[in-house]
């Protein structure tokens, strides 16, 4: 539960910087930063959202001491971030400057603010919905170009406005079928098709949103790559390759990477996270039997598999193993293509039939720098298969949450046409269909629980 009261905390990175900034919100906010502030006017004279210079100054010992020169801001209640009376004080960076002055305002009665607590209470006053809030959180985390586009257009409510049109068009449908359920005669076939097929627009609509919203945490996340492959086929030469950096160790001996290394790179935007694993191999060798497990557990973490082969030796038993055992989606990197081809066209063929392995790319990891290594395609590839039919422009910021809660709402509906499709009655569809708009609502947050909110919030960072 949210207390009331003044809260503060430090917004800025902990650290060496030139300015760091506090900042106080709740009622009697300016009241109480007065206490230490010394200038040429008290806060509560200052306009709002002009910037004042003074001190802040410590009393405590009897004898008045300079604690640092600070920079202060108020905002009036209605027209803050939080939507409280608030403020901001900008003193010098570092560490000891910034946390005399917090410790000044918590001494005088001003609480800690809890992780997300200034974002909480900007929700709760009504400034922004849930989906914008967890957008404040995902602009913090932008590592991209791309990964920002998306954060900002949630944050400026694009996704939440289309989450609302979809709730409406939800509760349009659900109301229109109850008042055919005012009328008890049977659903003719005519009849049927036509609402199947209102459904069935709807749902087009909610597994739309279910996408570009995984985009975009897809953007946000990175995307987690797994390269996988017998030992010596040139996984780690591939990682260094994708990254363009020296990570992994390459070496003619199989069975050389015993552990996983990471390394990432950014592509058209996208964050793409490699692991690069042990080989995977029939071992009693205990250490490699540890890297297999490595890699198992690599795959299993992994939205995207790279199956590595070497086309320069014939396709083996456990190419077939490890293809057949690949879980995610999967893109072959069909390496050493600088060497003579030896593995046969069928049996790279018949490999991708084994395991979700949708394309194939020629690939030579030790000419990375020529531009027909195929490198640059094997990231193409990879970035195809992540976004399917969505293009990164239409990528919304969001949490894997709401992607689930959105998935959730469309197999709902999905489960209304079936209905009216089956005749099982227009009473069991609307029921589906009041369920999808409901987990709808608690998403934009006009149903939130408080478990929710303190499950969202608590993940963002202190001063946020
Ligand atoms: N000719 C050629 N050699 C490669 C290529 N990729 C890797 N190698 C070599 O194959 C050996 C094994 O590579 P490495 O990346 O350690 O394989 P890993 O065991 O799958 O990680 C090393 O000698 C690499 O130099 C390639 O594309 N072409
Ligand atoms: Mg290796």
């Amino acid at each position: 539960m949210l207390e009331g009261g003044v809260i503060a905390a430090i917004a800025t990175a902990w650290g060496e910087s030139a300015i760091a900034i506090l900042r106080l919100s709740g009622s009697g906010s300016v009241a109480l930063a007065d206490k230490f502030f010394t200038g040429r006017r008290r806060l509560a004279d200052l306009p709002p959202r002009y910037m004042a210079l003074g001190r802040l100054v410590d009393r405590s010992s009897g004898v008045e001491s300079t604690v640092d020169q600070v920079l202060v801001v108020r905002f009036e209640a209605g027209s803050s971030y939080t939507g409280e009376e608030s403020l901001e004080i900008h003193c010098h960076g570092g560490i000891a400057a910034v946390q005399r002055c917090l410790e000044l305002l918590l001494g005088a009665g001003a609480r800690p603010a809890a992780p997300g607590e200034f974002t909480k209470r900007a929700f709760l006053s009504g400034r922004i919905d849930l989906t914008q809030a967890e957008a404040v959180q995902s602009v913090i985390r932008s590592r991209s170009d791309a990964a920002l586009a998306s954060s900002e257009r949630s944050l400026q409510g694009e996704l939440s406005s289309r989450l609302a049109n979809l709730a409406d068009e939800l509760t349009k449908k659900r109301a229109a079928l109850e008042v055919r359920l005012d009328y008890p005669e049977e659903v003719d076939g005519q009849e049927a098709d036509e609402i199947s097929g209102d459904i069935a627009a709807i749902a087009l609509i909610a597994h739309d949103l279910a996408k570009r919203c995984h985009v975009g945490v897809m953007l946000s996340g990175g995307l987690k790559i797994a390269i996988v492959g017998r030992p010596n086929v040139g996984k780690s030469a591939l990682l260094n390759a994708l990254v363009g950096d020296e990570r992994a160790i390459v070496a003619e001996t199989p069975g050389t990477t015993r552990d996983t290394v990471n390394a990432s790179t950014i592509w058209r935007g996208l964050v793409m996270e490699f692991v690069d694993t042990a080989g995977i191999r029939s071992t009693d060798d205990e250490i490699e039997g540890k890297g297999i497990e490595r890699t198992l557990m690599a795959m299993r973490g992994a939205d995207i598999c790279v199956v590595a082969l070497d086309s320069s030796s014939p396709i083996s038993d456990i190419d077939r193993e490890i293809a057949s055992s690949v879980a995610k989606p999967a893109v072959m990197a069909i390496n050493k293509s600088d060497l003579p081809r030896v593995a046969s066209d069928d049996d790279i063929l018949a490999l991708s039939g084994l395991g979700p392995i949708e394309k194939s790319v020629r690939t030579s990891a030790i000419k990375s720098a020529s531009p027909d290594s195929g490198i640059d395609e094997l990231k193409d590839a990879i970035f195809g298969l992540a976004l399917g039919d969505v293009s990164i422009e239409e990528g919304y910021s969001a949490t894997e949450r709401t992607v689930n809660v959105i998935r959730e709402a469309a197999r709902f509906v999905d489960e209304a046409g079936q209905a009216i499709k089956k005749s099982a009655g227009v009473d069991v569809a609307g029921s589906l269909l009041a369920s999808a708009s409901e987990i709808i609502s608690e998403q934009l947050g006009t149903d939130a629980t408080e478990e929710l909110l303190d499950a969202i919030f608590s993940t963002f960072c202190v001063g946020k």
